[in-house]
């Protein structure tokens, strides 16, 4: 897959994409991740590309052509399959179940916002999907799209091995993931559960789907009335 992303700031993105998974993913040959500069599409001598909004306000407005631009030239360059994402606050929330469907695509392309946000016209022109990662406001795009990045990648072929596939399966069943521990049995007075060094496989499968469903109920109420839910239509059907 390849994943264009066109930014403001595009040196944000070098750490993320620069190490573990990311890295070993691009090296792999399993994504492309290919960073525009949106200023290299001002049509301004001094590489603007922001103005004030009409009708007052305040901050910077990102133009719409440079955003036409920068999404042409894609286009003309092996891109004219890639699904467009917009990063925007306003947009419909990100979970795994937008990822897996984003991760089928042939290729991505992601529009980070900065400031005040794109001019209107770019959604009207070019119908992206507006994205947010949730109820919270950040400065800009750039953070979102790293979070698109890395949750998209890590669901490509290949990518991760079947060893990681528990992961996978995390909130796409709708439960958080149970309790781990490694060496040593015991840590300053705490201990392993007994369960887990018992042994006996049938034991710590039980005790792990418990502990899940304990932790799910507790802490998000709100995937374990969704799962109750969609289990119900299930047997209706
Ligand atoms: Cl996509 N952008 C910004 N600026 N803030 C956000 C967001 C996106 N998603 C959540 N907060």
């Amino acid at each position: 897959m390849i994943i264009d992303v066109v930014t403001l700031f595009p040196s944000m993105f070098s750490g993320v994409v620069g190490e573990s998974i990311l890295k070993r993913a691009q090296e792999g040959g399993q994504v492309k991740i290919n960073l525009v500069n949106l200023r290299d599409f001002s049509q301004d001598k001094h590489r603007k590309v922001d103005a004030p909004p009409y009708g007052g306000g305040p901050g910077m407005v990102i133009m719409a052509e440079p955003v036409f631009d920068a999404v042409e030239d894609l286009r003309k360059n092996g891109r004219e399959e890639s699904f467009l994402v917009l990063l925007t606050p306003g947009g419909v929330r990100f979970d795994q179940t937008l990822a897996q469907e984003l991760s089928k695509q042939k290729g991505l392309i992601l529009l980070c916002g900065h400031y005040e946000g794109f001019d209107e016209r770019v959604s009207q022109g070019l119908s992206p999907l507006e994205v947010s990662i949730g109820d919270y406001v950040l400065t800009g795009g750039e953070i979102p799209a790293m979070v698109l990045l890395d949750s998209v990648t890590r669901l490509l072929p290949g990518v991760l091995g079947s060893k990681d596939s528990r992961l996978q399966e995390s909130f796409t069943s709708g439960t958080l993931e149970y309790p781990q521990y490694t060496r040593p049995q015991e840590v300053r007075g705490l201990k392993v559960p007994e369960v887990l060094v018992s042994g006996d496989h049938g034991k710590v499968a039980e005790w792990r789907e418990e502990k899940s469903k304990e932790r799910t109920e507790e802490r998000r109420p709100d995937l374990a009335a969704a799962k109750k839910k969609s289990k119900k239509q299930f047997r209706q059907l």
